[in-house]
């Protein structure tokens, strides 16, 4: 009896084994089609604090898919990358200045309009703004200005850029590491164009920012607006953007665009031409341009999108904010960053040497 009893617990035992090694049934087919694939990675590659992360993993749950977010800190970073190649990037965030470098590089993926439905919801007021106005290679995605923030106790400034350099803030301030944002401002202290490429008006400028610099702590684009909510820094040059949102922490910081003028920058997104997954990026600019997507991104990063369906959607206090929406009057003051070509030789030299000032 015993025996029997054994044998048929072996019997039953290699009947299961040969069920789970052999051909699969119908029902284990129908498992196995409905296991998930294996989620495809979009790699992003984007200025800091520049998108709401509830919307990047909304997007991941809408397309099944992981993002992964790379930032960098200024667009002759992003350009370097880019044009060494090997970085298997598929969403790119140039400002328009740098779109135009990319694309006399063949660096993008033409955009396929099809897959954008959403364009239809751009703003085209701001086209003035963009390199690319058709949007074959890019799509406006914020519109920012470079001013001052600066912590409230400090009263009322002088709404001029010269405040870089007050001795009474030694060590308090920090400048922007960007080579067209420092050089273009101390160009508009003096009253000049933020894209000259006079090397006289080019001089000027670098002994400006060689002064501000010996006044700040450091040249700073990603953590400076973290140290003015906390007090370590008191005045900064800053995005838009970026100051407001310190405001979340530190309600007395305030913001000003000086009287001199001051940059004024659209950045895009565009596919790189080496994406790996140009559905999905489309998919993303798509989606970033959703009404609702883009008041939701507005409110949670603080910059202008252009996008007329998210306008009806946004609180009256962002739309409301001239540091959002700057006004009229202070557009007029505003100049865009354009691509100078060649002659970016003479702002490096003149930016190697503010770097190497002591
Ligand atoms: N933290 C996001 C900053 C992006 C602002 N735009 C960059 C403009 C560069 N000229």
């Amino acid at each position: 009896m015993r025996i029997w009893t054994v044998a048929l617990v072996l019997c039953l035992a290699l009947a299961g084994m040969h069920c789970r090694q052999g051909t699969p049934t119908a029902n284990d087919q129908s498992a196995e089609q409905s296991q998930p694939k294996e989620r495809p990675t979009l790699n992003v590659f984007i200025w800091s604090d520049y998108v709401d992360p509830a919307l990047v993993q909304a997007f991941e749950e809408k397309h099944f898919c992981k993002v992964n977010l790379n930032f960098f800190e200024s667009n002759e970073q992003l350009l370097a990358k880019i044009k060494a190649g090997g970085a298997a990037y598929d969403v790119l965030y140039p400002s328009g200045y740098a779109v135009q470098t990319l694309v006399k590089e063949d660096l993008l993926l033409p955009l396929d309009h099809a897959k954008i439905p959403n364009l239809a919801n751009v703003d085209r007021t701001y086209s003035n703004l963009i390199a690319d106005p058709a949007m074959k290679f890019s799509v406006p995605y914020m519109v920012s200005t470079t001013g001052i923030g600066y912590l409230a106790e400090l009263g009322d400034l002088e709404p001029s850029w010269a405040v870089l350099g007050d001795p009474k803030l030694k060590g308090r301030v920090t400048l922007l590491n960007d080579i067209r944002e420092v050089i273009g401002v101390a160009l508009k202290l003096h009253g000049y164009s933020l894209n000259t490429t006079d090397e006289a008006e080019l001089a000027k400028a670098r002994d400006t920012a060689i002064a501000w610099k010996r006044n700040a702590a450091r040249f700073d684009s990603t953590q400076y607006h973290y140290g003015l909510a906390g007090g370590e820094f008191k005045l900064v040059q800053g995005y838009s953007g970026d100051v407001l949102q310190s405001q979340k922490e530190n309600p007395e910081i305030r913001f000003m665009l000086p009287k001199e003028g001051f940059p004024l920058t659209c950045d895009e997104m565009a596919i790189a031409k080496t994406s790996r997954h140009p559905d999905l990026a489309h998919a993303w600019i798509n989606y970033f341009h959703d009404g609702g997507v883009a008041a939701r991104n507005t409110m949670f990063i603080k910059y202008l999108c252009p996008n007329t369906a998210s306008y009806e959607q946004l609180p009256a206090e962002v739309k409301n904010n001239p540091a959002v929406f700057p006004p009229a009057e202070a557009l007029a003051r505003a100049e865009i960053v354009r691509d100078v070509g060649a002659d970016l030789a003479a702002y490096t030299k003149v930016w190697d040497e503010i770097k190497a000032a002591q």
